[in-house]
């Protein structure tokens, strides 16, 4: 992510139009990109630029990397209950509560249990480097394109304390004004495509990171209880990638479950914050 900050930099330095999306005015669009529409006006030719372009590198980079896929859906009935009780003590203190905060702890809590998904491979592919700081990346649909700032130290940080960080992201995210610290330094991601829309996906790596999850939409589904009865349940999936090279199948699966385990009892989340 510091290369993509430092291209952004590099390439506005040449730029004669910009938009600010740090302190310092790092993208994109110029006077100089031309938009050439054909002839017989079949086809229009957009020049790759700014976030874009650099979206296009690091997507290649990533499928160089041998991935894999791993679905499980999580019941939220229980969390959906808690978070309708904190919210508005949330909302006294002037901190938006979605679900994410929830998720972005427990996936915390679960990594220190299963520390190499917050792990990278070293350059020479020789050693794999174990993270003891969770610096988790959001996925920001932005007005400047797909943005992953990170919320920084997350395994030391209350629900509330992650719930403002993030707050916090998103409005700068939605002004263009994330600065270089908050995109850089990411260990693992998570992308709630689900505000969108959408139950399945396959995300693709942000190197060096070695696993990223894609959370899918809330939906009220039939499912039986312990009595073969037919309830109703709030049902989210989340779609995992992991670099093959580090995780194994078993490993992941394991990870998934606590991560289960918080977001189907909430309460033992609190039990295991420090
Ligand atoms: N299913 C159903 N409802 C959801 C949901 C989900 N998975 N996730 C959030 N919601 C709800 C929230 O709880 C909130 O409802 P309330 O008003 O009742 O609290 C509402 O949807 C809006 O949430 P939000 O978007 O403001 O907040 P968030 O913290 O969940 O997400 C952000 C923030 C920035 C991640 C999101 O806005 C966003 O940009 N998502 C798109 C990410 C993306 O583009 N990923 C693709 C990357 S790969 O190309």
């Amino acid at each position: 992510k510091e290369d993509i900050l430092n291209s952004l930099n590099a390439e506005a330095k040449s730029k004669t139009q910009s938009i600010p999306i740090a302190k310092e005015v790092i993208t994109t669009t110029t006077t100089t990109t031309t938009t050439t529409t054909s002839a017989a006006a079949k086809e229009t030719r957009v020049p790759i630029t700014g976030i874009r372009k650099i979206m296009v590198r690091s997507m290649n980079a990533a499928c160089s990397v041998p991935h894999f896929g791993f679905t499980e859906e999580y019941i939220m009935d229980s969390l959906s209950d808690l978070r309708n009780k904190v919210k508005p003590l949330a909302a006294e203190k002037g901190i938006k509560l979605s679900y994410l905060p929830f998720i972005i702890k427990a996936a915390s809590l679960s990594l220190l249990r299963y520390p190499v998904l917050n792990s990278s491979i070293s350059q020479d592919q020789t050693e794999i480097i174990y993270k003891n700081y969770h610096n988790i990346g959001i996925a920001m649909d932005s007005p400047q394109g797909l943005l992953v700032p990170n919320i920084k130290n997350v395994e030391s940080k209350s629900i509330f304390e992650i719930a403002k960080e993030l707050n916090r992201l998103q409005e700068l995210s939605g002004k263009g004004l994330l600065t270089p610290n908050d995109m850089s330094g990411g260990t693992f991601t998570l992308s709630n495509i689900g505000t969108i829309g959408g139950l399945h996906s396959s995300p693709v790596l942000l190197l060096p990171e070695v696993c990223i999850g894609a959370i899918g939409k809330i939906q009220s589904l039939p499912r039986f209880n312990k009595h073969h009865a037919v309830i109703t349940q709030s049902i989210m999936n989340i779609s995992w990638s992991g670099d093959h090279r580090v995780i194994d199948g078993a490993t992941m699966a394991r990870f998934s479950n606590a991560l289960k385990d918080y977001l189907e009892n909430p309460s033992t989340m609190i039990m295991d914050t420090r």
